[in-house]
């Protein structure tokens, strides 16, 4: 395999390039109709291809395909070093990929069947509606604090639900439906499909309303709900283990505040009382940060094994919690709390342990009209800066990924597509299609253009990946995976066991990949990574 390109498709209007990892210095394009008859090719077939460079995330030589001169729609075949693809170019290409990495979050679900009817042949049964019981730091049970908690997605490969990663897949969401709700529609085939809300609303509100109930009376929001060891490959409503619910600790009850008050605010005009609800449980999250200032960091209870998703600082999530507050609220202490954090923040950051690109994009679009102009400046500066940064990264890989070498760790696609949406944004700011261009190569890596040639959407590509880390995929008892998931993708920095036992130590970053169901090191699926495709990709299919 030396052709490296975008298995979903190209849009006409758009650059379309394939990266070339063979010997050879040109390649032939031809349209499918001109099959057998070369020579009267009505589009030119030969291309050159670019001088040859090093890529050292992969270890690869690479040439790259420049192939944007063809925009006539249709099916090619690119012949180049022995191998041979066939490539599409179509309009509206990521739309039904768009819809399916939004639809991805329905099959995550907890706490409620998932019928015939829309989930077909991944229907599964009810699962974890137990109720939790509060373990403390040190192991032991608090039986007096049990809560019924159900609802809610499934995080990842595995059953539990946790609130700090939930807060930045809403993130991802519901700006993605802010800035582009031309590209979501309200016809995924989930239960409220056509109750006139959108379907990526629909979904967030599932997660949200699992979130109301995690918040204690006190407006702090329990960090967790979990069996204590990870279930086996099992469905998930055969994981009948007890459920416990995990301290209220800073980064949870901030990310809540923050996520809560975006979409009170993106709720307003479906639901004013589902907004106002959510506005109020926000400004209770807010208080209790507030009166709780000292900061404890979370680490899983002695023997307790499920997802951690400790981190050592909330400054970021109360700068994203302040700026969506000051824009539902125009009160003053919000604003000056953002302010008072603004300098520290690392703004271009769009994950569950750093947030803080969340609240620049707020202060940016939302809030843009509110600001004095020298705050909204110096944050303009230093977000372009970071974009330029990135558009830097991508030019000094052969594959134009915007990641160093070193940066293939644990859910590399989350930095890849993170970095995407800083391009993406810098392009709204500034009108330059150079950001564009460049996000655009993420899109492109995520669906087979990297130096695993893999796309990283299950049922998307010819080559997309087919054994993912996910329980209901492994255990349903169907040939194909859940479609519509986003993998982790290579990760050299932290492997597991089992890739480790299976893939040679030797191997460069970028290709520290196995499509194996047992490494959940590479390639697991988790919302957050499913969500900063959805507004990659809805960003791409509203450009036109
Ligand atoms: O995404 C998380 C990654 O940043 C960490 O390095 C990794 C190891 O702690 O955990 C990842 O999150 C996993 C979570 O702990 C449990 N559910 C599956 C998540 C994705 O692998
Ligand atoms: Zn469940």
């Amino acid at each position: 395999m030396s052709i490296h390109f975008n298995q979903v498709g190209y849009d006409p209007e758009l650059p379309k390039k394939a990266v070339i990892t063979g010997k050879g210095s040109n390649c032939v394009i031809l349209n499918e109709r001109d099959m057998g008859a070369w020579n009267q090719a009505e589009e030119k077939i030969d291309f050159a291809l670019s001088a040859p460079a090093y890529d050292e995330a992969s270890g690869d030589t690479v040439r790259t395909l420049d192939f944007s001169a063809v925009s006539k729609p249709g099916r090619y075949f690119i012949f180049a070093d022995g191998d041979q693809v066939t490539v599409e170019i179509k309009e509206k290409p990521y739309r039904d990929l768009c819809n399916a990495l939004v639809k991805a979050f329905f099959y995550q679900r907890c706490g409620c069947e998932l019928s015939e009817k829309h989930a077909g042949v991944y229907r599964h049964g009810t699962c974890h509606l137990g109720k939790a019981v509060l373990v403390k730091d040190d192991g032991t049970v608090d039986s007096n604090t049990v809560i019924e908690c159900s609802g809610g997605w499934h995080d990842a490969g595995d059953y539990g639900r946790y609130t700090v990663p939930a807060a930045a897949a809403l993130g991802h969401l519901l700006y993605a439906y802010e800035f582009f709700p031309q590209a979501y529609k309200d016809a995924l085939n989930i239960p409220e499909s056509g109750n006139g809300v959108p379907d990526i609303l629909n979904e967030c509100r599932y997660e949200l309303e699992w979130m109301l109930k995690m918040q204690r009376a006190d407006g702090g929001v329990y960090h967790k709900v979990a069996t204590k060891y990870f279930a086996g490959f099992i469905m998930p409503e055969e994981d009948n283990d007890d459920l416990f619910l995990f301290r209220v600790t800073h980064c949870s009850t901030a990310g809540f505040a923050a996520s809560s008050a975006q979409a009170s605010r993106i709720f307003k005009p479906f639901d004013a009382v589902f907004s106002a609800k959510l506005l109020s449980a926000a400004k209770k999250a807010w208080d209790w940060i507030e009166a709780n200032p000292v900061f404890e960091p979370f680490n899983n209870p002695p023997d307790f094994r499920s997802g951690g998703y400790g981190d050592q600082s909330c400054e970021d999530e109360i700068f994203w919690a302040g700026a969506e507050l000051y824009s539902v609220t125009g009160e003053e202490r919000y604003l000056d709390a953002v302010k008072k954090r603004a300098g520290n923040a690392d703004i271009s950051k769009f994950g569950w342990r750093d947030t803080a690109g969340f609240g620049a994009l707020c202060c940016l679009f939302v809030l843009k009209e509110k600001l004095e102009s020298n705050f909204f400046n110096s944050i303009k500066e230093r977000f372009l800066h970071n974009a330029d940064s990135l558009l830097a990264l991508t030019q000094k890989s052969g594959y134009g990924t915007a990641l160093d070498a070193d940066g293939y760790i644990w859910g590399s696609i989350l930095p890849i597509l993170n970095n995407a949406i800083t391009m993406i944004c810098a392009c709204l700011l500034t009108k330059d299609g150079k950001y564009r261009d460049a996000a655009q190569n993420q899109l492109n890596y995520l669906l087979g253009m990297n130096a695993t040639g893999y796309s990283f959407v299950t049922g998307f590509g010819c080559r997309a990946y087919r054994f993912p880390h996910h329980r209901p995929s492994f255990a349903d008892g169907v040939d194909d995976p859940v479609p519509g998931l986003v993998s982790g993708g290579p990760n050299k920095q932290f492997p597991d066991m089992v890739t480790k036992a299976l893939i040679p130590p030797e191997t460069p970053p970028a290709k520290f990949y196995i499509d194996y169901a047992p490494t959940a090191s590479a390639n697991e699926i988790a919302i957050y990574w499913n969500s900063p495709a959805v507004f990659v990709a809805g960003y791409f299919s509203s450009l036109r």
